[in-house]
């Protein structure tokens, strides 16, 4: 793999690859993502066109994000042969990925019968109009050769837990073919179509799950055969109206249609890219990882989050985790606001889900679910995991007692607030979910009349291998940030929107919140500065990481649960303490920050991709830019390098990592330009890597654009279209902007 500023690019097919490649080369909008796989590739090589927000469920299996009939499906024969990668060796080949432009390209040359025949192919899938796929397809020769072209529309996809939907029609008229499917579980409509700019071609519908243009040609030297092809892919109540829009997107036309989706990714670099002058290694990872967090972000009508592997597959079931509030939504509310109300709007429209999970468990306000899809009702299966040795499923409580979720949903609410200085979503619902999530944990809470503070028992905090322990640190801080997050809410509304306020307090009780929030039990660091995990953790085995992996029998056995390795260790799975110094990072001194960082990090196993970049941040707050610089890269380049774990017991879990994606953007701007900030004011106090020359970036703070430049310890801030009176301090000290 070659890497440029804004490219990656393969010289050679290696088919053991495809796995990984098909994350690695992904394109997507939002709406839809579609793997990095080629043209002749069926389901065995895993080709998904994976649609955001639209779940189904076939059976007992998991429910799971539905991937939609493939329109780039495309096969080339001459003669007996079928010019195919699965088919036979290329003899040149090169495929790459524009991550300026998110487009895919490709160009292979095969050697048939003794003539030259080369496949180039580019696919994008718009930005502008996330209906809309586009693919420009050529086949050319170096002696005349008779070809056959099948193009079409393959409803024969990939699928973990499927079928997941029914084929009810098949048309082809006035050159556009659709082919209308229906979900198993709730019959939602789905129609894909397609267009192609030549009309040369015969119809084949013979095949049941395929809908074909058959073009047998001759193609010179002189003359390839080439063929545009738009597809539109529309889903739910957009099919209703789906026909005459992508009519008009054929009036359009392709090249217009790549024009404005070209234009709109340069709009969104222009506002979130970091240019980083001295480290091109650097560089390209975390353009990499901006590249995959853009290509997830939810932007047009659709009413989703992001999953936890982004739009790659039906891995995680397509739900989105904490991962979306605590990793990726930061760069959300810094770079483009839009994207990060909807991310809020999205947890706020499933908030019955998170009513009904707290009923369920007996609590009161709303317990938002670990694995969110549509509802908002809980996707995690109580036994998710299936035990490597004796092959039965295990029982893992992250759905039951991972209760931070609920407070990490407040804390990237709030956050998208006080960033973007926009406060209508408080009266748009927001304030509704802050205050059913301080409720929900105020109903969790455990306490004992002769001791007046209110305690978390029976907790999974974000180290998933130790569960159900008392007063998870991270737990505890983020609950007590959520109550004064919704006194500070309150405020703001009252303020705002008096009448909402006035409906609001007559209808919910705010009596308790302030008792709440000041006798709340937040573990204190001790005498050395360490801040325990959990309640009893000092007492657990101290082990080191490189001992327990000579307890370890089968490789992907889970060293968590009951009987995992590491259950009665202080071996971590997940920053924990460190995630909570992370975001708490200015409310502790450096020497706390030091002492848990040394503490911890020996402990950690970063068996999730979450872990790294908590440890980055924190490195480089404490000037440890070193350590900071390595669990940077580590975040940075998760999905360029593909070593993540890829099992859990015997579960696949591959695909991308957009959390780690945004931890990377959060290390970049929180850990090595040092960017902090509260209520009213923004600081920035530098540490770049040694080997850093310059960093530029662009943040949206309070409706003005800041342009930083930060050169060694100097500073340079230009603030464009100010909105209001910005409070600024660089390493402490205050300044005035225009
Ligand atoms: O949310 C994470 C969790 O913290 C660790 N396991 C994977 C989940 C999805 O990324």
């Amino acid at each position: 793999m070659n890497l440029t500023d804004w490219t990656i690019t393969e010289k050679e097919f290696k088919k053991e690859n495809t796995e990984l490649n098909g994350s690695r080369y992904i394109i997507g909008n939002g709406y839809m993502g579609y793997r990095g796989t080629f043209e002749e590739f069926g389901k065995q090589e895993l080709v998904a066109l994976n649609m955001a927000g639209l779940f189904d469920r076939n059976g007992d299996s998991w429910r799971e994000s539905v991937n939609a009939p493939n329109p780039l499906y495309t096969k080339v024969f001459a003669g007996d042969s079928e010019v195919s990668l699965l088919e036979c060796a290329p003899s040149e080949h090169e495929r790459s990925l524009d991550i300026r432009h998110g487009l895919h390209l490709r160009k292979t040359v095969f050697k048939i019968d003794g003539t030259l025949i080369t496949i180039t192919a580019n696919r994008f899938l718009s930005i502008e109009n996330e209906h809309i796929i586009g693919l420009d397809y050529t086949v050319s020769a170096d002696k005349p050769v008779n070809i056959i072209v099948k193009t079409g529309i393959d409803g024969d996809v990939w699928d973990i837990n499927g079928p997941h939907f029914v084929i009810k029609d098949k048309k082809s008229e006035e050159q556009i073919n659709s082919l209308s499917c229906e979900t198993i579980e709730n019959n939602i409509k789905l129609v894909v179509y397609e267009f192609i700019d030549t009309n040369s071609g015969q119809y084949d519908n013979s095949e049941k799950v395929k809908l074909l243009n058959v073009f047998n040609t001759v193609v010179t030297p002189e003359k390839p055969f080439h063929f545009k092809k738009l597809a539109g892919v529309y889903w739910g109540d957009e099919v209703q109206n789906s026909e005459e829009m992508f009519k008009e997107s054929i009036k359009c036309g392709y090249d217009k249609i790549l024009r404005k989706h070209n234009a709109a990714w340069k709009n969104i670099w222009d506002k979130s890219d970091v240019v980083i002058d001295g480290d091109e290694e650097a560089q390209r990872a975390l353009r990499y990882s901006l590249y995959q967090l853009i290509s997830v972000a939810p932007r047009g009508n659709g009413k989703c989050g992001i999953p936890a592997r982004g739009l790659s597959g039906q891995v995680y079931k397509g739900a989105s985790f904490w991962d979306t509030e605590m990793f990726m939504q930061p760069f959300f509310s810094f770079t483009d606001p839009q994207v990060s109300r909807k991310l809020a709007d999205y947890r706020i429209n499933t908030i019955a889900g998170a009513k009904r999970k707290a009923r369920e468990y007996g609590f009161d306000g709303a317990f938002y679910a670990w694995e969110s899809q549509e509802t908002g009702d809980d996707a995690c299966t109580l036994f998710n995991i299936t035990d490597v040795f004796t092959k039965r499923p295990i029982r893992t409580y992250f759905r039951d007692k991972q209760i931070h979720v609920s407070a990490d949903m407040v804390y990237g609410l709030w956050e998208y607030c006080n960033i973007s200085d926009q406060y209508q979503i408080l009266a748009d619902g927001g304030l509704d979910l802050i205050y059913q999530c301080v409720r929900f944990f105020y109903s969790y809470a455990y306490t004992k009349l002769n001791k007046r503070s209110y305690e978390f028992l029976d907790v999974v905090g974000p180290d998933e291998y130790h569960e159900r322990v008392n007063n998870n640190a991270y737990t505890n801080k983020m609950i007590e940030r959520s109550a004064e997050i919704l006194l500070s809410a309150l405020t703001k509304v009252k303020l705002n929107y008096p009448k909402y306020y006035k409906e609001f307090t007559e209808k919910n009780d705010i009596e308790w919140i302030e008792d709440f929030k000041n006798n709340l039990y937040v573990t204190s660091p001790d005498e050395n500065g360490i801040i325990e995990q959990f309640d009893g953790y000092m007492g657990l085995e101290d082990i080191s990481l490189e001992d327990i992996k000579k307890r370890v029998i089968d490789p992907n056995e889970y060293w968590g649960c009951g009987q995992g390795i590491a259950t009665t260790t202080r071996i971590l799975k997940q920053a924990d303490v460190i995630m909570m110094l992370n975001v708490f990072r200015k409310k502790y001194s450096k020497k706390i920050l030091e002492a848990n960082w040394n503490f911890y990090e020996p402990y950690t196993e970063h068996g999730s991709s979450l872990s790294a970049c908590a440890y980055a941040i924190v490195a480089a707050n404490i000037g440890n830019t070193e350590w900071a610089y390595k669990y940077f890269m580590r975040t940075a380049t998760v999905d360029l390098t593909g070593n993540s774990r890829q099992y859990l017991g015997t579960l696949y879990i591959g695909g991308t990592h957009p959390a780690a994606n945004g931890g990377s953007w959060n290390t970049a701007i929180f850990g090595f330009a040092g960017v902090s900030y509260d209520d009213d004011i923004i600081d920035i106090s530098p540490h770049l890597p040694e080997n850093w020359k310059s960093m530029s970036f662009k943040l949206a703070w309070k409706g003005t654009e800041l342009s930083v430049h930060i050169n060694g310890n100097d500073v340079k801030i230009k603030a464009i279209g100010v909105k209001k009176n910005i409070n600024i301090t660089v390493y402490g000290k205050k300044y005035d902007l225009g």
